[in-house]
């Protein structure tokens, strides 16, 4: 059994989940010892990030590291192209995902769930946010492997980015403009059935996150 340490908001945790579901691996989830961000996680994780795999004495952070770790030692649905290039566009989609767009999104973490935005400082989210996106729809090429039901590696973490950046579109108002490209990806990518899945657990969590006191 795989085990990882999560905390259920965690949207890179959700990326890695919709891995495993894809992969159809069987997984456990467990908090970090001692907490989120505590010095007894450190000692095991350095980074203090969350998620990490823990197998036996062996333990991996980064989504995308234990990801691409258990693609290689799991051989059933392989998650990475056959063709180099194929393959190399996969992991530039998703460090495109990883330091850029998520970052401009993660930017926006301080004034959440609801906190009032000035005129211009709700502008430079929004500008910061739809540069990424717009550079994303550059990016996407015709994304037929999904319509086989085939995700990739580098699809795995923009469902839940995407339906953050819903949520602080209404929550602090910002003014995101969705490239067509973009809302066809994210209208393929929900129907296959790692994310239809992964979204149902998440969303949940996403409006409890938005809507507390
Ligand atoms: N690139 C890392 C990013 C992970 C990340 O930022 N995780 C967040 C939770 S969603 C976290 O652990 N933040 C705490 C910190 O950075 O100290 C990955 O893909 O795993």
């Amino acid at each position: 059994m795989i085990e990882i340490y999560t905390i259920p908001v965690s949207l890179y945790c959700a990326k890695l989940r919709t891995f495993l579901r894809h992969k159809e691996l069987k997984w456990q989830e467990i908090p970090p010892p001692g907490g989120y961000g505590s010095s007894n996680y450190k000692k095991i994780i350095p980074s203090g990030n969350l998620p990490a795999l823990i197998a036996d004495d062996f333990y991996l952070s980064d989504s995308e590291v234990i990801a691409e770790y258990l693609n290689e030692t799991h051989s059933q649905k392989p998650m990475l192209p056959t063709d180099a290039k194929a393959r190399a566009k996969a992991r530039e989609k998703s460090r495109h995902h990883d330091t850029r767009l998520e970052p401009s999104v993660r930017a926006t973490f301080g004034f959440l769930p609801n906190k009032e935005l000035s005129d211009e400082q709700s502008e430079l989210f929004a500008a910061a946010i739809n540069a990424r996106l717009a550079q994303l729809a550059n990016l996407l090429g015709d994304e037929t492997h999904l319509d086989a039901g085939d995700l990739h590696l580098g699809d795995c973490g923009f469902p839940i980015t995407f339906a953050w950046i819903h949520s602080i579109e209404h929550a602090l108002g910002l003014k995101i403009i969705w490239p067509s490209t973009v809302l066809d990806y994210k209208n393929k990518l929900k129907k296959v059935p790692a994310v239809v899945a992964e979204l149902a657990d998440y969303e949940p969590k996403l409006i409890a996150f938005f809507t507390k006191e």
